[in-house]
């Protein structure tokens, strides 16, 4: 096989239950007959009567299980999908040596699922690990490949994922008309064996681009009857698509504000066209100015989303979700939570993650963004937490056509502890990387224990040697990867530090842009002022000299000097410690994950020394422990 199972590799060893020998069950649908497959080849049953682990399947939509024991057998029950679940968590509590199954377990949310930022033309925009799976010179494919990744998707509990690129462009508008619908029909039935939903991006300007018609207002009924008679062919011929997802009036793509209407009406537009079919739409919420001139100190990105979506917080139809990306922003290493998230009362919000790591060293540094799903998730707004007020969980996917699916083989981590965190968003972080830890490498604690640490450590060490305390963007515009401090200073994109030799921040508090005012009085005021605004985001929220002094006394500039220093003295520690591990995980690993510690540790001191020596020029204030900063 040209490519891992990663951590379904592993499968259960040493002495099983007794039930494990022998396999019985009724099952009805593709999900059912999934499971027991599943089974079959894990526990390779080998006897014909005795105890027995028995499949009841029950008829039904939910995808939840339960197991009980009767005697000496173990009885699982629920809906093909329940089952699918259930004999996942059940293999890998196997796997772990955990016998303590529990009595019933359900999903948190309805949808759990990755979008792909997949070209037809095979390459992933943002992708770090290969080309694209899903197509090949132009066209969907569907292969063995597909349905190992939905197996792996299913065994950590996701059920959908979005084949195609938000920016549809080329081939891919073709996905809607009915040129690909063989294909699509193909991989919807593939995916969909293991309970994992098709979705398509689409164009909002596709009656101009695929139709013919001179407009794509929404108001429109000509628009309006494209979409329906288009939506009816292709959700009969590709009966496992579940809807759209939408990327309108977002960074040069048309939405409905190019004719004068609200990102309501062109939702809405959308949802009524897949309501017959039982489609949903998922629609972005990345709207914002992306021609801004950098002389305009009014404008501020962080507040566009908001400004835009709160007012029409309720207009929304009820097959529509919201997709907001987990910061204000665009996926910094750190940024607080979106105010979406946590104030929109009346429409459904989807939480978008970023699994590709785009700002975060793309896969070529380690970079474990468990810990990022939780704070978010755990994130106490004035109406509660946030994993308890969204309806819906995505991520953009980090996978493409290499051997280990991620680039990096510990990358996998973040796409495993991603699907967890979905089905189960009260668990913990560490728990969620140290079961993949142990599904991926066995269970030698040297291992286990190296592994999770770096991993855990991962995110705070590369915050460290790239941009603390919320500054974010310092990164090489286009690709970015590696340092340029000002490389989006005098751009159009909106995302500036505007450092001077003294100062250095966007005061986003009441006497700056207002942003903070977005979160409730509460929040805001804790944001708002710099005595309780948490020093972690203290430059994403505040502009402060560089003399200002933080809670353990050190000037914000020593603080940013010594963070690159630490930083990348960390990620120096981080590639020895997985150097001890040669001879205890398997060589292809252990010299592919060297390989890309050299580059990180490579990469993590160009970014200390163009950060620190940027900062030293500018200000002219010399470390204060005396290490060397290039003048
Ligand atoms: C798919 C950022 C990325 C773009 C991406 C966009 C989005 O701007 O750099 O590549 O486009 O976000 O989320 O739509």
């Amino acid at each position: 096989m040209d490519y891992s199972l990663l951590w379904l590799n592993r499968k259960p060893a040493g002495t099983l239950p007794p039930w494990a020998g022998r396999l019985a069950g009724e099952v009805r649908t593709p999900q059912g007959r999934a499971a027991l497959r599943e089974l079959e080849q894990a526990l390779a049953p080998h006897r014909d009567t005795g105890p027995a682990l028995r499949l009841r399947e029950e008829a039904g939509e939910g995808e939840g299980y339960r197991c009980v024991r009767e005697g000496e057998n173990l009885i699982l029950t629920g809906t093909g999908r329940g089952l699918l679940y259930g004999t996942f968590s059940l293999l890998r509590r196997l796997t772990l040596g955990d016998e303590a199954f529990p009595d019933a377990e359900r999903p948190a949310y309805p949808i759990r699922m990755l979008d792909h930022w997949d070209n037809a033309d095979g390459s992933i925009e943002r992708g770090y690990a290969g080309n694209s799976f899903f197509f090949r010179e132009g066209k969907p494919v569907c292969g063995p490949r597909t349905r190992d990744y939905a197996r792996l998707l299913a065994s950590v509990g996701l059920n959908g994922c979005c084949l195609n690129n938000v920016n549809v462009r080329g081939e891919s508008l073709h996905l809607l008309t009915g040129k690909y619908n063989r294909e699509l029909r193909e991989i919807g039935e593939t995916l969909g064996e293991y309970g994992v939903s098709l979705w398509l991006s689409v164009s909002f300007a596709a009656p101009l681009e695929q139709g013919g018609l001179p407009t794509a207002d929404p108001r429109d009924p000509a628009v309006r009857r494209w979409w329906q008679e288009t939506c009816g062919r292709l959700f009969a011929a590709v009966p496992d698509l579940a809807g759209f997802l939408v990327k309108a009036d977002s960074e040069g793509r048309a939405g409905p504000h190019t004719y004068g209407r609200s990102q309501a009406e062109g939702a809405n537009l959308l949802a009524d066209a897949v309501k017959p079919h039982g489609g949903s739409i998922l629609w972005r919420c990345f709207v914002y100015n992306c021609t801004q001139d950098w002389r305009d100190g009014k404008t501020d990105r962080a507040r566009a989303q908001y400004d835009t979506f709160a007012p029409l917080d309720g207009q929304f139809a009820e097959n529509v979700y919201l997709q907001v990306k987990n910061g204000p922003v665009d996926f910094q290493i750190r940024e607080p939570v979106s105010p979406l998230l946590v104030r929109l009362e009346k429409t459904k919000c989807m939480a978008e993650f970023q699994l590709a790591q785009e700002y975060t060293g793309q896969q070529r540094h380690v970079c474990c963004l468990a810990p990022v799903l939780k704070e978010v998730l755990d994130f106490r707004g004035p109406a509660g937490k946030v994993k308890d007020r969204i309806s819906a969980v995505c991520a953009v996917s980090n996978t493409g056509g290499d051997f280990n699916w991620t680039g990096h083989d510990l990358a996998a981590a973040n796409l495993y502890a991603f699907g967890r965190l979905a089905w189960d968003p009260d668990l913990r972080a560490e728990e969620a990387v140290r079961e993949w830890t142990r599904l991926t490498f066995g269970d030698d604690p040297r291992v286990t224990g190296t592994v999770t640490d770096i991993l855990l450590r991962s995110r705070e060490v590369y915050e460290r040697y790239t941009v603390p305390l919320g500054i974010g963007w310092m990164c090489v515009p286009g690709t970015h990867y590696g340092p340029s401090p000002e490389g989006y200073e005098y751009d159009r994109w909106g995302t500036y530090h505007k450092a001077t030799c003294r100062e250095i921040g966007v005061e986003r508090g009441p006497a700056g842009t207002g942003y903070t005012a977005q979160y409730g009085p509460e929040l805001g005021r804790m944001y708002g002022e710099i005595g309780t605004c948490p020093e972690e985001l203290l430059l994403f929220f505040h502009r402060l000299p560089y003399a200002y002094r933080m809670k353990d006394g050190r000037t914000l500039l020593q603080r940013i000097y010594d963070d690159h220093f630490s930083g990348c003295a960390d990620a120096e520690a981080m590639a020895e410690a997985w150097n001890t591990l040669e001879g205890l995980v398997p060589e292809d690993a252990f010299l592919r994950v060297r390989e890309r510690f050299a580059e990180q540790v490579r990469s993590a001191r160009e970014w200390r020394d163009v950060i620190n020596s940027w900062l030293y020029r500018l200000t002219l204030i010399p470390d204060e422990r005396g290490r060397t900063i290039y003048l």
